[in-house]
């Protein structure tokens, strides 16, 4: 008998009300390994009702004592990490190296950056002469509906979980069907951390029944979501009518920009991660690399040096650095556009299928090997669409502003990476470039305090840092006549 998965709601587990469960794939050997509820709008219906419960008591509860059950929420993963990083692992395909020591400790840092953070807000206070004072309160704004995604399941969950409790809010949590396991371990560390019931109430199953039933609840204020492109624009669609709070994260098509004055080696390094990192499965991945003429050649021959060594194998072997893609479609859509690449007219220099070699345990795995592909012009569908996968592309610039231009030709914006010993040009291209987050001779060295989301089609709104505390709260002036 496998385990099914079944949601959170008024601090117990609770079975989904259809009966129903999807299964839930072990991606490194591409076999049911759980269930899990297939939740639909009734089930939505009582984690609403629950949410709505305990919000009065949750919301006037002191902002210390929600500090403390949240840091207790954060020791708990971090006591569990082991746990925590093995579900990630076998859910997501992805190394359990990377989950133990990158994704797992990330959500942990969540929940304690923002309980502090909620500590340290100020609010502000005007004065109008001697005539008024107008100060501005920040009051919790009720349920809010969070979606999060498979790629980094518990790091994003966590990354919407946290500021809207902190907050004072209650919450329902949709996280990915796809991977949903961190997400019933975080429901036990809630439990034992003292959450309140209701507080945080988990309803998993699919995005098209469950999440669309959160979406379009009426009792829903706030919604917070982070998925593809298209997904947000038919919530921006179902929420725009009820007026709801609305913040998406979306999809990504970023370029790395590697002038030809760059510290090459670290410039190959970061670009390398950043185009593999997580099997390419992160919105921040650079999928787009534009190399300065004059070192186009050398950067090339490094880079696919490089990606050759890389380990693609079993997620579970310390060894492996890249491990199998999240699901069969995801594969195939990666596989997919590796073929429209070599129709497109692109070379590729090395990967373009599944691994040689795998240990007989992965044999059904859903692996694709880290893929390079260069002579593809730029308006090509490749280089337009997110692939979400371990498919790179690198092409030649004439100069800053050719570089620029390329940069900018996606309908994305969310990160972009330069890299250049020049300080001048850094700035330059960094303000010139249309994207939420710019990156100079680094990628993905996040700060929790900065604002984060995406321009054009790649979101809207911010989070992070204190935009998170204020997303998730109603605003309120208050004037008073003084004299
Ligand atoms: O995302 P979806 P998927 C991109 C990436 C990927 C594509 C599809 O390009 O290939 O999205 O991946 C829920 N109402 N990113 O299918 O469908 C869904 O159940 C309400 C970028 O996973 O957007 C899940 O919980 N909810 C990204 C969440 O939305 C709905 C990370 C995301 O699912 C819904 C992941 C609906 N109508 C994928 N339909 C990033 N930017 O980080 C789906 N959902």
């Amino acid at each position: 008998m496998i385990q099914q998965i079944d949601n959170f709601i008024g601090g117990e587990l609770v079975a989904p009300a259809g009966g129903r469960y999807l299964d839930n794939f072990d991606p490194a050997v591409g076999r049911v390994y759980s269930g899990v509820a297939d939740s639909d709008a009734r089930d939505v219906e009582r984690a609403v009702a629950a949410a709505h419960a305990a919000f009065a008591k949750w919301s006037a509860t002191p902002a210390d004592e929600r500090c403390r059950v949240l840091f207790r929420v954060a020791d708990i993963i971090e006591r569990d990490l082991e746990k925590f990083a093995l579900a990630e692992c076998v859910d997501n395909g992805k190394p359990l190296t990377r989950a133990r020591t990158a994704e797992i400790p990330r959500a942990v840092k969540n929940f304690r950056f923002f309980a502090t953070a909620l500590l340290h807000e100020r609010s502000d206070l005007h004065v109008v002469d001697r005539e008024a004072l107008n100060y501005t309160l920040r009051r919790p704004r009720g349920v809010c509906g969070l979606i999060s995604p498979w790629n980094l399941p518990l790091y994003l969950l966590t990354w919407k979980v946290a500021p809207a409790l902190a907050v004072g809010n209650t919450a329902v949590a949709k996280p990915s069907e796809v991977t949903p396991m961190t997400a019933r371990l975080l429901a036990d560390a809630c439990v034992e951390a003292g959450l309140p019931a209701g507080v945080l109430n988990i309803v998993h199953g699919s995005g098209t029944q469950a999440g669309a039933a959160l979406v379009s609840h009426p009792a829903v204020t706030t919604i917070s979501f982070t998925g593809g492109t298209k997904t947000g624009r038919a919530i921006a669609a179902a929420a725009a009518p009820m007026f709801k709070k609305l913040s998406l994260e979306l999809g990504g098509k970023n370029p790395n920009l590697v002038f030809a004055d760059a510290d090459m080696g670290a410039a190959v390094d970061a670009s390398v991660q950043a185009a593999f990192a997580n099997q390419g499965q992160i919105c921040l991945c650079g999928s787009r690399v534009y190399v300065e003429r004059p070192a186009y050649d050398e950067f090339v021959a490094r880079f696919v040096e490089q990606t050759r060594r890389l380990r693609v194998g079993d997620p579970l072997d310390p060894a492996t650095q890249q491990g199998a893609m999240v699901s069969r479609v995801q594969l195939e859509k990666t596989r997919e556009y590796v073929e429209l690449a070599r129709r497109e007219g692109g070379r590729v220099l090395s990967g373009g299928g599944p691994p040689v070699e795998l240990p007989t345990r992965c044999r059904d795995g859903y692996f694709h090997q880290p893929t390079v592909i260069v002579d593809l012009p730029p308006e090509c569908r490749v280089n337009q669409e997110e692939i979400f996968g371990p498919v790179v592309t690198i092409a030649p610039f004439e100069n800053e502003a050719d570089a620029i231009k390329l940069a900018n030709g996606t309908e994305f914006g969310l990160s972009a990476s330069v890299f250049t010993r020049d300080v001048n040009r850094a700035h330059r291209v960094a303000d010139a470039i249309q994207a939420g987050t710019v990156w100079v001779n680094c990628w993905l060295l996040r700060d929790l305090r900065v604002p984060f989301g995406g321009m054009k089609q790649s979101g809207v709104g911010r989070e992070g840092g204190d935009e998170a505390l204020r997303f998730f709260s109603e605003t309120k002036n208050v004037c008073v006549k003084v004299g």
